[in-house]
C-alpha cells in the first residue's frame, strides 16, 4: 500500500511539536547515550494469526477486509512495518499458513522487509485431512499412533521453517484432561518428553525449540505443560537447544510474571516471549492496555538478566505478539501493542540500576520503589517516536493509518465479508 508517499508530509507536519517533546526529555532526564541504538534494533514480531478479528466462543464479528491468505498476511504485516519500522518479522502456524511455493512466499516477505520468525506447530485441532484425533491429546496420547503423528506434524513444521529461513520451532500443547482421574500424570509428562525428544532430534543445528506452556484451557482440570516449572523441567530434558516461551496470558491470577522471567533467564531458558494483556485468563488482549507496570517490571528483569548476561537484548530472545482482537481494528490493536511493548522497553532502560543495587543493599524499600516508579512514570513517548523516524517510520504511526484510510481501502480490494484463517 501507499504509505511511502505520504510518510514525509506527516512527519514534516509533526517535526516541530515531537523535537520539542525531544528536547524537554533530554533535558529533564538521564538519557543512556545507546537508548536509540537499542530501541532501533529491538523489533517484535506480528503472528499471522493476529491479523483477523479474532472470536471467542459465543462468536465472532469480522470486520472486513482481513487477510484471505498468506499473501495478504505478508502484505499486512508489511503495512505495519512500513508504519512503525518495528514489526520485522512474522511469525507463521502451520497448518493455517501452509504453503507450496516457499520460494515465492520469502521473496514476498523480503520485498516488505519482513523475516520468519518462529514456525507454530497446531496439534491442538483436527484438520479435515487427518487420520487420528487429537481430542485426547497429542503427544501426550496414550495411542502411540497418536503420538507419531502429532511428531511428524512438528517434523513438517520444521521443514516448512527451513524452506521460509526461520530459525525456531514453538511448541504449544493443549494436551492435558479435563476430569480428575482421566490421567496418568506421571505418564502423560513422560510420553510427551519422549515426542519432544524425537522433534528435537529433527532440529537443524542453528534452530532452537520453544516450549509453552499455559495453566489451563482448552483443558479445564489439568495442562501437561501447565507452569514454567513444568516446561522448564522438560527443556532441560530436552537438550541446549530447548527453552521455555512465556506467553503473559498463560498465567493463574496474580502470578508473579517478572519473577518467573528473572530465574528463567538467570538459568539460561528463557527463550521468548508472547506479549498480550489479560485480566482475567487467556484473554489475549493488547499489550500494556491492562497492567503497564507488569508489563514495565518484566522489562525490568529481561533488561536487567539479560545484561548480567551479556546478552543482545534483540537477538538473543524471540520476541513475538500473540493477540487476539474482537472489538478492535487488528491492525490499529498492533500497532498499540509494539508501541506499548517498545516504551516498557524504553522505560526500563531508564532504571538507574546502581542506585537500585545500592538501595537494595541498604535495605532501603522506598527508595527501591522509587527508583523503579521513576522510570515507569517517566513519558517516554518521544524517545520511542524518535526511534521510529531514524528508522524511517511515522512519528504517529497511528493517525497515519487512520489518515490514509488503510482498512477501507482494504475492505475495497479484499471485501466487507473476508475472515482470516486462524482462532
Ligand atoms: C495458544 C497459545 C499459542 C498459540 C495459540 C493460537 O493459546 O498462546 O501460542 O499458538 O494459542
Ligand atoms: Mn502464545
Ligand atoms: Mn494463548
Amino acid at each position: 500500500m501507499f504509505v511511502g508517499d505520504k510518510l514525509h508530509d506527516h512527519n514534516a507536519l509533526r517535526l516541530a511539536a515531537h523535537e520539542r517533546r525531544y528536547a524537554f526529555i533530554n533535558s529533564e532526564v538521564a538519557i543512556p547515550s545507546d537508548l536509540i541504538t537499542k530501541l532501533k534494533d529491538f523489533q517484535i514480531a506480528i503472528p499471522s494469526w493476529a491479523l483477523g478479528t479474532g472470536g471467542t466462543r459465543f462468536g465472532r464479528f469480522s470486520g472486513g477486509g482481513e487477510p484471505r491468505n498468506l499473501e495478504e498476511k505478508i502484505a499486512d504485516v508489511g503495512l505495519l512495518h512500513a508504519l512503525n519500522q518495528t514489526s520485522g518479522a512474522i511469525s507463521l502456524h502451520i497448518p493455517w499458513d501452509s504453503t507450496t511455493n516457499p520460494t515465492a512466499i520469502k521473496a514476498l516477505a523480503a520485498q516488505h522487509g519482513l523475516a520468519f520468525d518462529a514456525v507454530n506447530s497446531n496439534t491442538f485441532q483436527d484438520q479435515a485431512n487427518q487420520a487420528l484425533s487429537y481430542k485426547f491429546g497429542s503427544l501426550q496420547h496414550v495411542d502411540a499412533a497418536v503420538r507419531k503423528q502429532a511428531v511428524q506434524h512438528n517434523i513438517e513444521v520444521i521443514q516448512q521453517g527451513i524452506d521460509l529461513g526461520s530459525k525456531s520451532l514453538t511448541v504449544w500443547l493443549s494436551d492435558g484432561s479435563c476430569f480428575p482421574g482421566q490421567l496418568n500424570f506421571r505418564k502423560a509428562y513422560e510420553r510427551t518428553v519422549d515426542s519432544l525428544k524425537e522433534i528435537y532430534a529433527a532440529l537443524p543445528g542453528d534452530w532452537n525449540l520453544f516450549l509453552e506452556y499455559k495453566a489451563y484451557e482448552p483443558n479445564f482440570y489439568s495442562t501437561t505443560v501447565g507452569d514454567w516449572g513444568q516446561s522448564y523441567s522438560m527443556v532441560n530434558k530436552l537438550g541446549e537447544k530447548a527453552f521455555t516461551l512465556v506467553d503473559l496470558g498463560h498465567h493463574l491470577p496474580n502470578a508473579n510474571i517478572e519473577q518467573i522471567v528473572s530465574l528463567l533467564l538467570m538459568e539460561g531458558k528463557l527463550g521468548g516471549f508472547h506479549f498480550n494483556d489479560s485480566k482475567y485468563g487467556d484473554d489475549d488482549l493488547t499489550a500494556g492496555s491492562i497492567k503497564p507496570y507488569q508489563l514495565f517490571l518484566i522489562f525490568n528483569e529481561l533488561v536487567d538478566g539479560m545484561d548480567a548476561k551479556g546478552m543482545n537484548h534483540a537477538k538473543d530472545l524471540g520476541w513475538m505478539i500473540d493477540a487476539s482482537h474482537n472489538v478492535k481494528d487488528p491492525l490499529e490493536d498492533l500497532l498499540q501493542s509494539v508501541e506499548a511493548i517498545q516504551m516498557a522497553y524504553a522505560q526500563a532502560l531508564l532504571v538507574d540500576r546502581t542506585a537500585l543495587e545500592a538501595a537494595r543493599n541498604a535495605n532501603d524499600v522506598v527508595a527501591c520503589q522509587e527508583i523503579l516508579q521513576t522510570a515507569f512514570r517517566t513519558d517516554v513517548r518521544s524517545l520511542v517516536a524518535q526511534a521510529r523516524l531514524e528508522l524511517g517510520g511515522a512519528l504517529d504511526p497511528m493517525a497515519l493509518f487512520r489518515d490514509l484510510g488503510i482498512r477501507n481501502q482494504l475492505i475495497q480490494q479484499r471485501g466487507a465479508k473476508t475472515q482470516a484463517t486462524g482462532l
